[in-house]
């Protein structure tokens, strides 16, 4: 007879907690979000890799480029670079990222000598950017000829066919610096000779990278940076369970810091197999994590299986339609809960830590609140980062008003297969994923902020500095569908419909 559970399961906004007592030191500004992203020996040894804050960007091709891992990098989180893609694409993707020298730019916006200044006001406008180096062939990297910066040219003045080289700051007149010029250093030369940007060169005069001031203060503010031992962006890659003998290698000599098993569902054989072939090849020193179950069997099979975190969920993402399709799936609150005491007791029982991702279904800012106070470790999101500047999708007008594309792993459009694969044909033959519009909101920076601020907030309601303490100190209650209603504004006729929550 088929096993019945004894409570319905339910999903994040089916909770609140109940606030502890505030110690008046308990503010935001001390609250620290560090928290652990694969498996240690808790209690005897720090863990090897952790983010300074709980968040990672989903497995997805709407959601995570390298340009949206070195944002979220910046920030203190991790982005898994989307695994649908080649192998030697996303190899390149996480080679971008850790190639990417924070404050070095490789300029986007290049000139050559013999290009007229309607073509640079053409250039301005598609990239944004005012300051153009000159290269001999106008290209980041050729012979520095000279500088155009919108000081170089009055556009009322001069006709529009005038030549680059009859009006650029040539390259005698610039103040260039070699090009291992540490940033310290660039910085102090555009502060001595009052610059608004340095160009750094190699020995045969090429441009290597531009410096920009505002670069290296924004540098400085960004005192959570993901970094590795060499000073470079950390980034995670997903992986599937069919050619991780080739894809494996290609990502960790691109330099990807932690891989996940990228699954619609992972209590199988295939994750076991995958993880147990990086063991044998790499030993302990690639990490990776697995998933996505929603019990504590699945998690304790994946745990034993060597996985260096395990993640929770099926069915709860925004564009997912597992459920509907298939019957399968779990209220994201009750996976999480659950999957959470199966790692308390894991860990009881062998002294190994193995770290918890909620991904998926967070549609509000204290859903993450929620999910950490329930005792995962850190939540993965996709739509929540999919709407930023930084994701990779496209910014439409829709109505009037600026949306992101954001569509799902399993519908039509990204046809991958691998993430949802069981064996047999390399193929997808039903959706399990819609193709949708997200609201756009502008840079993740200052999204991530709020966000952020919400989450230390909460927990200094409940008395907790840190996320382990919050763990402990946290009151959960279950509340009925009219507390919910109860818990946005009601009975009032709102002057301005703008949704209060950042993350809608
Ligand atoms: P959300 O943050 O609610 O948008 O959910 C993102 C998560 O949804 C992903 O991390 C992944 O687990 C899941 N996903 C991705 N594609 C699909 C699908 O097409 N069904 N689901």
């Amino acid at each position: 007879m088929a096993y019945y559970y004894d409570e319905p399961s339910r999903t994040f906004n089916e909770y609140l907690l109940v606030p502890g007592h505030t110690p008046a030191t308990c503010i935001p500004a001390s609250v620290s979000l560090k928290t652990p992203l694969v498996k240690y020996r808790k209690g005897e040894e720090e863990c090897p890799l952790s983010l300074n804050i709980p968040m990672v960007s989903a497995i997805m091709a709407a959601v995570s480029d390298d340009n949206m891992a070195v944002a979220l990098a910046t920030e203190g989180g991790l982005s898994f670079i989307y695994g649908n893609q080649t192998i030697e694409q996303e190899a390149a993707m996480v080679k971008r990222v850790k190639d990417y020298k924070a404050g070095f730019v490789e300029s986007d916006a290049n000139l050559s000598p013999d290009m007229t200044l309607n073509e640079v006001v053409a250039l301005k406008e598609a990239t944004d950017h005012s300051t153009m180096p000159v290269t001999d062939d106008g290209t980041a990297h050729g012979k520095l000829l000279g500088v155009v910066t919108e000081r170089d040219y009055r556009l009322s003045r001069m006709s529009g066919d005038e030549k680059v080289s009859e009006f650029m700051t040539p390259r005698e007149k610039l103040i260039v610096a070699p090009a291992d010029t540490s940033l310290k250093v660039a910085n102090d030369i555009i502060w001595d000779h009052k610059l608004n940007s340095l160009p750094l060169v190699n020995d045969d005069d090429t441009l290597a990278y531009m410096v920009f001031r505002k670069d290296y203060d924004s540098h400085k503010s960004n005192p959570n940076e993901m970094l590795d031992a060499h000073k470079r962006y950390m980034v995670g890659a997903g992986i599937n369970s069919r050619d991780y003998a080739e894809r494996v290698p290609a990502l960790v000599e691109a330099g990807a810091d932690v891989l996940c098993i990228d699954s619609s569902e992972g209590y199988s054989d295939w994750q076991k197999m995958t993880i147990e072939w990086v063991r044998e090849h790499y030993g302990d020193s690639v990490k990776i994590g697995a998933g996505n179950v929603v019990d504590g069997e699945g998690f304790r099979f994946l745990a034993e299986a060597g996985a260096d975190f395990v993640k929770i969920g099926i069915g709860g993402g925004s564009i997912c339609i597992t459920r509907e399709t298939k019957g399968i799936g779990r209220g994201q609150a009750t996976a999480t809960i659950e999957v959470a005491k199966a790692r308390d007791e894991y860990f009881k029982e062998t002294g190994i830590y193995v770290p918890i991702c909620s991904d998926g279904g967070i549609v509000y800012d204290h859903h993450i609140s929620l999910a950490l106070a329930m005792g995962a470790d850190f939540v993965m999101l996709g739509r929540y980062f999919a709407r930023f500047d930084e994701s990779p999708s496209a910014k439409v007008m829709v109505n009037g008003t600026y949306m992101k594309e954001y569509w799902g792993e399993g519908s039509a459009r990204a046809r991958n297969w691998g993430r949802y694969d069981l064996g047999g044909k390399k193929s997808l033959s039903f959706e399990e994923g819609v193709d949708s519009y997200v609201p756009y909101a502008g840079p993740l920076k200052d999204n991530i902020a709020v966000t952020l601020l919400k989450i230390k907030s909460t927990m200094c309601n409940c008395g907790a500095l840190t996320i382990p303490e919050f763990q402990d100190k946290a009151k959960l209650t279950v509340i009925s569908s009219t507390s919910i209603v109860e818990g946005g504004a009601h009975d009032v006729l709102l002057k301005d419909k703008a949704p209060y929550a950042s993350n809608m």
